[in-house]
């Protein structure tokens, strides 16, 4: 049976804009208010895909969402007597709640869901719960579409679509970007390590718990114990094979909001810096005990990045640790794939350079632009969210997400078609980009063959 890890990427939305909305991103706040590009933003996200999937990696994709939001914005209480006077009358009303519903946020979908591979879970099915991303509202509003949108395309009895965990700062959940799977081979038992914020009570005995006493002071942990040790109950993982560890609060309170921005792991390497953890030494000796859990004969790699080789300013601003490692097949080593603000930052560059031609375990580092994205705080890694899939699952999935080279062409004729290229903020409120933004997404569930998603679709 082949068994693969396939990386969805989250198509940017015809919305993308930059207001300075995530308290604590750095990169998203010091771009608030800057013209984006959608198109642009698009494009390179897409161009991502279709290089990985040149590579030989089953590469697939997730819609963006509605933007404006008008069901949000109904129920927040405005509503005119059509669909231009209600964006009028927020936009006026309300901007801060307007520019909330029209982020393209759900583009970074390794927020979108927390994902238990059948090699892990009790009933050996595939569990899905879609993050509540409860500490930002316009991310909060995100959770209903992606669910829906998970189910749609995961839809066989292999998969268990479970609820977001309910609203509430103790189970502020932000899904994938804080959770990383260990594994010798990908249909193997793994180990998976959840990473949380702030430290809080742990439940269960048997669970390994790594904190210290304090949280972030400056920034917010977007992430709790209390949601990871939820999903792991709801997911049915086997408490020996979960390792839950506190993320550094000083990387917090230097714009780490998810630990995808300060560690990456692929199969049974983890890539890290040095402030990644509040105890990296007691992460690793948890990880690496456990991982004789999961049956394999081999042990852990551990790559970590001492804050005199890389700063922790540099990490965050380069986004070295938000690249993604694949493992291409018939090649041994991985491949990283990194945003080229890897290659602008001497330390990191200089970095990769030595990663590159002495550690073993790498094999080779690609450079993307995705200076749309990243100007947002989003980096390859945010851009995708990983499912482990058999060959039948992948040919029976509920839509036509996997990329080939005809849906490619179709999505980059499509991009170019509805997208704008310049939307500055002054646009937003145009209430010509609901009508866009509605006609690019019917036209898409019919490439994609996914049905009525979207609430404009449905109601
Ligand atoms: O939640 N930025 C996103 C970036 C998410 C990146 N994802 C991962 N690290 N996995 C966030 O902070 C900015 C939107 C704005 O300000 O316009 C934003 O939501």
């Amino acid at each position: 049976m082949s068994i693969f890890e396939v990386n969805f990427d989250g198509l940017v939305g015809p919305s993308h804009n930059f207001a300075g909305l995530a308290f604590g991103n750095l990169a998203a706040s010091s771009h608030a208010d800057q013209v984006a590009s959608p198109r642009a933003a698009a494009l390179q996200g897409l161009a991502k895909m279709k290089a990985l999937s040149d590579l030989g990696m089953k590469q697939g994709v997730l819609l963006p969402h509605e933007r404006p939001h008008m069901r949000t914005l109904h129920r927040m209480g405005f509503r005119g007597a059509n669909d231009a006077e209600t964006i009028a009358l927020v936009a006026k009303q309300s901007p801060e709640l307007f520019k909330q519903c029209v982020s393209g946020s759900a583009m970074w979908v390794a927020n979108a869901a927390t994902v238990s591979p059948f090699a892990d879970t009790q009933d050996s099915k595939t569990h899905f719960t879609p993050a509540n991303l409860s500490s930002m509202f316009h991310r909060s509003i995100e959770s209903e579409v992606t669910g829906r949108q998970l189910a749609a395309i995961f839809s066989s009895k292999d998969f268990v679509h479970h609820a977001p965990l309910p609203a509430g700062q103790c189970y502020s959940d932000e899904g994938a970007a804080n959770h990383t799977r260990l594994c010798s081979n990908y249909d193997d038992p793994g180990l998976e390590l959840f990473v949380y914020g702030a430290p809080g009570v742990a439940a269960n005995n048997a669970t390994a718990v790594v904190q210290i006493e304090r949280g972030p002071q400056k920034f917010p942990a977007r992430q709790t114990l209390a949601s990871c040790q939820a999903l792991m109950r709801i997911h049915g993982l086997d408490p020996s094979r979960t390792v839950l560890a506190q993320q550094h609060p000083d990387a917090i309170d230097a714009g780490v909001f998810h630990n995808d921005v300060i560690a990456v792991g692929n199969r049974d390497l983890l890539f890290y810096h040095q402030l990644a953890f509040a105890d990296n030494k007691a992460v690793r000796d948890q990880l690496q005990q456990r991982f004789t859990n999961t049956g394999a004969n081999s042990e852990l790699s551990f790559i970590e990045v001492a804050n005199n080789e890389v700063s922790l300013a540099d990490a965050v601003s380069s986004y070295l640790f938000n690249t993604q490692l694949i493992s291409m097949p018939d090649r041994s080593g991985m491949t990283v794939i990194a945003p080229m603000e890897c290659q602008e930052n001497e330390s990191v560059y200089r970095y990769l350079q030595a990663l590159d031609s002495e550690h073993a375990a790498i094999d080779s580092v690609i450079y993307f632009d995705l200076k749309q994205s990243m100007n947002n705080g989003g980096g390859p890694a945010c851009l995708r969210l990983r499912v482990v899939l058999a060959q039948n699952q992948i040919d029976e999935l509920g839509a036509r997400v996997m990329l080939d080279d005809n849906l490619y062409e179709e999505l980059q004729q499509w991009i170019k078609k509805h997208y704008r290229d310049r939307l500055a903020p002054a646009d937003l409120v145009d209430p010509q980009l609901l009508v866009e933004c509605r006609e690019a997404l019917d036209e898409l569930t019919v490439i994609v063959e996914v049905g009525s998603l979207y609430d404009f679709q449905r109601d």
